[in-house]
């Protein structure tokens, strides 16, 4: 009797000396939780420190993008620091370079070509700083940014080959206005286009330059390309509106009529290709959303609040013709 008794006790009071090796008193518990991030207070709009290295000012989509990321921080609360880079990679690079001295807490940029990124989104990773890609994406590895916010050019250039099918019948020499040389936009309707076309051996594109996505380089070169080709041409497929509205030009001047002599297709659907669809000058145009101000400061408090976001994120987007253009144009934003 007496032995079970002094063995029961040296049993218990082994198991208690187990027991506090194994878990660690409360107060360290507490101490550990402290410091995992979970923890950790979470930031609101209001804390939120964002730069944004806006390309420039080229078209009417650009406009709209800068309007709604401006009202959507205004209207949350959240500090923008924004730049406009005037279409230049190397203003795009020192910007980021500030951003990251300022220590922001997330940084968005649509990137004005594709390439030549790597080095500086690298310096933004070792100082902590998150990228959220809006809009342009920089052909970088995976790991150099959070996300990607923005359109799917490439079904974009093939909604406006299978258009341009349907308005030519299958048949037609066309001139190409590209947007910007090695931006992801540009590069992305190009083949998208491409992919389409090659289902219809009647269809040929004759000439492709660049209007780098402003109306007034658009006017230039479809004024080279109606010198060169004349009456031969029989559509354009314009990257963006804008390059369009300076094609309708060029072609008004030549003494043809754009929209009946020569089919138009472009992108973006801003205001300007509605008015154009209406006065009959332009025969679609395909929609590419700027509205991106809500979707990416949503997605910039979760970043730096360390919340898993996508790697991805596609925008929603339509098809618009003259039919209805007269009844949708009040209630484009854009
Ligand atoms: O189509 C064009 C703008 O990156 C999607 O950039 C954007 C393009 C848009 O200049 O109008």
């Amino acid at each position: 009797m007496k032995t079970s008794k002094a063995l029961t006790l040296l049993v218990s009071a082994l198991l208690v000396i187990m027991q506090s090796c194994t878990s660690p008193p409360a107060k360290a518990v507490q101490a550990q939780n402290a410091i995992t991030p979970s923890a950790k207070p979470k930031k609101t709009y209001q804390d939120l420190v964002v730069g944004y290295a806006q390309i420039g000012a080229e078209s009417e989509w650009r406009t709209a993008n800068t309007d709604s990321i401006k009202q959507e921080a205004e209207r949350l609360g959240v500090e923008l620091k924004f730049m406009d880079a005037q279409q230049k990679q190397e203003n795009q690079i020192l910007a980021l370079r500030t951003f990251i001295a300022e220590k922001v807490d997330v940084i968005g940029i649509p990137a004005v070509v594709e390439s030549g990124w790597d080095e500086v989104f690298q310096e933004a990773k070792d100082a902590g700083i998150p990228i959220i890609m809006v809009d342009r994406s920089a052909n970088v590895p995976e790991d150099l940014y959070v996300s990607y916010l923005g359109s799917d050019f490439l079904e974009e250039g093939r909604k406006a080959g299978r258009v341009m099918a349907t308005l030519t019948n299958g048949k037609a020499n066309i001139v190409e206005l590209v947007g910007t040389i090695d931006s992801a936009p540009a590069n992305g309707r190009y083949k998208g286009f491409r992919e389409i076309l090659e289902s219809y051996p009647n269809m040929h594109i004759i000439d492709s330059e660049s209007g780098d996505f402003t109306q007034a380089r658009g006017l230039e070169v479809m004024r080279t390309f109606l010198q060169k080709h004349g009456t031969q041409i029989t559509a354009v497929f314009a990257h963006n509106d804008d390059m369009a509205m300076g094609a309708i030009q060029a072609i008004e001047e030549y003494g043809l009529r754009p929209g009946v002599d020569i089919k138009i297709v472009s992108v973006d659907a801003a205001r300007n290709a509605f008015e154009a669809m209406i006065a009959g000058k332009l025969n679609a145009t395909i929609e590419c959303n700027p509205l991106l101000g809500p979707q990416f400061f949503e997605l910039a408090l979760k970043v730096a609040n360390g919340e898993a976001v996508p790697k991805r994120i596609p925008s929603v987007e339509s098809i618009f013709f003259p039919d209805d253009a007269a009844k949708i144009l009040p209630t484009r934003k854009y």
